[in-house]
Protein backbone atom coordinates (compact mmCIF):
# COMPACT_ATOMS: atom_id res chain seq x y z
CA UNK A 1 0.00 0.00 0.00
CA UNK A 2 1.28 3.74 -0.33
CA UNK A 3 -0.10 7.13 0.01
CA UNK A 4 0.01 8.87 -3.18
CA UNK A 5 0.31 12.67 -4.55
CA UNK A 6 -3.20 14.49 -4.71
CA UNK A 7 -2.60 17.49 -7.36
CA UNK A 8 -3.60 20.62 -6.27
CA UNK A 9 -5.43 23.18 -8.07
CA UNK A 10 -4.63 24.88 -10.72
CA UNK A 11 -2.47 22.17 -11.40
CA UNK A 12 -2.96 21.97 -15.38
CA UNK A 13 -2.80 17.84 -14.83
CA UNK A 14 -6.02 18.10 -13.52
CA UNK A 15 -7.96 19.06 -16.55
CA UNK A 16 -6.66 15.86 -18.64
CA UNK A 17 -9.47 13.82 -19.62
CA UNK A 18 -9.13 10.34 -18.25
CA UNK A 19 -8.77 7.65 -20.78
CA UNK A 20 -11.15 4.52 -19.88
CA UNK A 21 -9.60 1.52 -18.00
CA UNK A 22 -8.95 -1.56 -20.42
CA UNK A 23 -7.66 -4.12 -18.62
CA UNK A 24 -8.65 -5.32 -14.90
CA UNK A 25 -5.11 -6.95 -13.53
CA UNK A 26 -3.05 -6.92 -10.59
CA UNK A 27 -1.78 -3.31 -11.37
CA UNK A 28 -5.43 -1.60 -11.77
CA UNK A 29 -6.29 -3.32 -7.92
CA UNK A 30 -3.39 -1.92 -6.25
CA UNK A 31 -4.13 1.89 -7.65
CA UNK A 32 -7.59 1.06 -6.24
CA UNK A 33 -5.96 0.12 -2.87
CA UNK A 34 -3.37 2.63 -3.01
CA UNK A 35 -6.61 5.53 -3.99
CA UNK A 36 -8.11 3.98 -1.14
CA UNK A 37 -5.73 4.23 1.13
CA UNK A 38 -4.80 8.05 0.22
CA UNK A 39 -9.01 8.89 0.57
CA UNK A 40 -8.87 7.56 4.03
CA UNK A 41 -5.64 9.66 5.06
CA UNK A 42 -6.55 12.67 3.64
CA UNK A 43 -9.12 12.73 4.53
CA UNK A 44 -12.01 12.19 2.30
CA UNK A 45 -15.14 10.72 1.01
CA UNK A 46 -13.89 10.28 -2.64
CA UNK A 47 -11.23 10.52 -5.10
CA UNK A 48 -10.85 10.30 -8.62
CA UNK A 49 -7.70 8.74 -9.88
CA UNK A 50 -6.94 12.28 -12.17
CA UNK A 51 -6.59 13.26 -8.63
CA UNK A 52 -3.49 11.25 -8.35
CA UNK A 53 -2.17 12.10 -11.37
CA UNK A 54 -3.13 8.71 -13.26
CA UNK A 55 -5.06 9.41 -16.21
CA UNK A 56 -7.79 6.84 -16.22
CA UNK A 57 -11.43 5.94 -15.15
CA UNK A 58 -10.94 4.56 -11.96
CA UNK A 59 -12.98 6.50 -8.71
CA UNK A 60 -13.13 5.21 -4.91
CA UNK A 61 -15.99 6.40 -2.84
CA UNK A 62 -16.73 5.96 0.42
CA UNK A 63 -19.66 8.37 2.29
CA UNK A 64 -19.78 6.17 5.45
CA UNK A 65 -19.57 7.03 9.24
CA UNK A 66 -17.85 3.88 9.30
CA UNK A 67 -15.21 3.85 6.75
CA UNK A 68 -15.56 0.54 6.03
CA UNK A 69 -17.86 0.73 2.95
CA UNK A 70 -15.18 1.48 0.14
CA UNK A 71 -16.74 1.37 -3.44
CA UNK A 72 -14.64 1.08 -6.05
CA UNK A 73 -16.07 2.57 -9.58
CA UNK A 74 -13.78 1.67 -12.76
CA UNK A 75 -15.71 3.57 -16.09
CA UNK A 76 -18.23 5.11 -14.39
CA UNK A 77 -20.99 6.56 -16.55
CA UNK A 78 -24.12 8.41 -15.29
CA UNK A 79 -27.03 6.61 -17.50
CA UNK A 80 -29.76 8.33 -15.77
CA UNK A 81 -30.01 11.51 -13.64
CA UNK A 82 -32.95 13.76 -12.63
CA UNK A 83 -33.88 16.33 -10.25
CA UNK A 84 -31.39 19.40 -8.80
CA UNK A 85 -29.82 19.70 -5.16
CA UNK A 86 -27.85 22.26 -4.09
CA UNK A 87 -24.88 21.50 -1.77
CA UNK A 88 -21.38 22.63 -0.12
CA UNK A 89 -18.71 20.72 -1.69
CA UNK A 90 -15.07 20.68 -0.99
CA UNK A 91 -12.47 18.92 -3.14
CA UNK A 92 -8.94 17.50 -1.45
CA UNK A 93 -7.17 19.01 -4.83
CA UNK A 94 -8.80 22.61 -3.66
CA UNK A 95 -7.52 22.82 0.07
CA UNK A 96 -9.64 24.95 2.30
CA UNK A 97 -12.57 25.91 -0.18
CA UNK A 98 -15.55 25.10 0.34
CA UNK A 99 -19.17 26.53 -1.86
CA UNK A 100 -22.32 25.32 -3.15
CA UNK A 101 -22.54 23.73 -6.20
CA UNK A 102 -26.12 22.53 -7.98
CA UNK A 103 -26.24 18.76 -8.65
CA UNK A 104 -28.49 16.15 -9.98
CA UNK A 105 -30.35 14.67 -7.18
CA UNK A 106 -31.15 11.34 -7.91
CA UNK A 107 -28.26 9.13 -10.66
CA UNK A 108 -28.06 6.06 -11.99
CA UNK A 109 -24.49 4.88 -12.50
CA UNK A 110 -23.15 1.78 -14.65
CA UNK A 111 -19.66 0.90 -13.88
CA UNK A 112 -17.39 -2.37 -13.10
CA UNK A 113 -15.71 -3.33 -9.93
CA UNK A 114 -11.66 -3.77 -9.75
CA UNK A 115 -12.58 -7.54 -10.87
CA UNK A 116 -14.46 -6.30 -14.10
CA UNK A 117 -18.11 -7.51 -12.57
CA UNK A 118 -20.32 -4.90 -14.19
CA UNK A 119 -22.13 -2.67 -11.62
CA UNK A 120 -25.30 -0.61 -11.63
CA UNK A 121 -25.70 1.84 -8.52
CA UNK A 122 -28.90 4.23 -7.51
CA UNK A 123 -27.89 7.22 -5.21
CA UNK A 124 -29.75 10.12 -3.80
CA UNK A 125 -28.18 12.58 -1.51
CA UNK A 126 -24.70 12.32 -0.42
CA UNK A 127 -23.68 10.02 -2.96
CA UNK A 128 -25.15 10.98 -5.51
CA UNK A 129 -23.31 13.94 -5.62
CA UNK A 130 -19.66 12.54 -4.56
CA UNK A 131 -20.17 10.49 -7.56
CA UNK A 132 -21.26 13.22 -10.03
CA UNK A 133 -18.03 15.16 -8.35
CA UNK A 134 -15.36 12.11 -9.53
CA UNK A 135 -16.95 11.49 -12.52
CA UNK A 136 -16.08 15.24 -13.36
CA UNK A 137 -12.87 15.17 -12.57
CA UNK A 138 -12.52 12.13 -14.84
CA UNK A 139 -13.49 14.80 -17.48
CA UNK A 140 -11.00 17.24 -16.12
CA UNK A 141 -13.02 19.19 -14.47
CA UNK A 142 -12.74 20.89 -10.97
CA UNK A 143 -16.07 21.85 -8.66
CA UNK A 144 -14.86 25.49 -8.44
CA UNK A 145 -15.19 25.89 -12.01
CA UNK A 146 -18.77 25.72 -12.43
CA UNK A 147 -19.11 29.23 -9.87
CA UNK A 148 -19.35 32.40 -11.42
CA UNK A 149 -15.67 33.58 -12.79
CA UNK A 150 -15.94 36.47 -9.71
CA UNK A 151 -15.79 33.89 -7.07
CA UNK A 152 -13.47 31.59 -9.01
CA UNK A 153 -10.75 34.61 -9.44
CA UNK A 154 -11.37 35.14 -5.69
CA UNK A 155 -10.65 31.39 -5.07
CA UNK A 156 -7.72 31.54 -7.28
CA UNK A 157 -6.43 34.70 -5.11
CA UNK A 158 -7.21 32.73 -1.80
CA UNK A 159 -5.14 29.57 -2.98
CA UNK A 160 -2.01 31.63 -4.31
CA UNK A 161 -2.19 33.16 -0.88
CA UNK A 162 -1.91 29.79 1.07
CA UNK A 163 0.40 28.47 -1.06
CA UNK A 164 2.94 31.17 0.17
CA UNK A 165 2.21 30.69 3.70
CA UNK A 166 3.32 27.15 3.17
CA UNK A 167 6.14 27.77 1.54
O1 LIG B 1 -13.84 14.62 0.63
C1 LIG B 1 -14.61 15.17 -0.17
N1 LIG B 1 -15.78 15.70 0.30
C2 LIG B 1 -16.79 16.15 -0.53
C3 LIG B 1 -17.81 16.88 0.06
C4 LIG B 1 -18.87 17.35 -0.71
C5 LIG B 1 -18.90 17.08 -2.05
C6 LIG B 1 -17.88 16.36 -2.65
C7 LIG B 1 -16.84 15.89 -1.89
S1 LIG B 1 -15.57 14.95 -2.63
C8 LIG B 1 -14.24 15.31 -1.59
C9 LIG B 1 -13.03 14.48 -1.96
C10 LIG B 1 -12.57 14.86 -3.35
O2 LIG B 1 -11.98 15.86 -3.63
N2 LIG B 1 -12.90 14.05 -4.31
O3 LIG B 1 -12.59 14.33 -5.58
NI1 LIG C 1 -12.44 16.51 -5.68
Amino acid sequence: MAILNILHYPDERLHTVAKPVKQFDARLKQLAADMAETMYVAPGIGLAATQVNVHERLIVVDISETKDKLQILVNPEIIEMDGKTKSEEGCLSVPGIYEEVERAEHIVVKAFDETGKELRIEATGLLAICIQHEIDHLDGKVFVEKLSRLKLNRILQKLKKNQRQTM
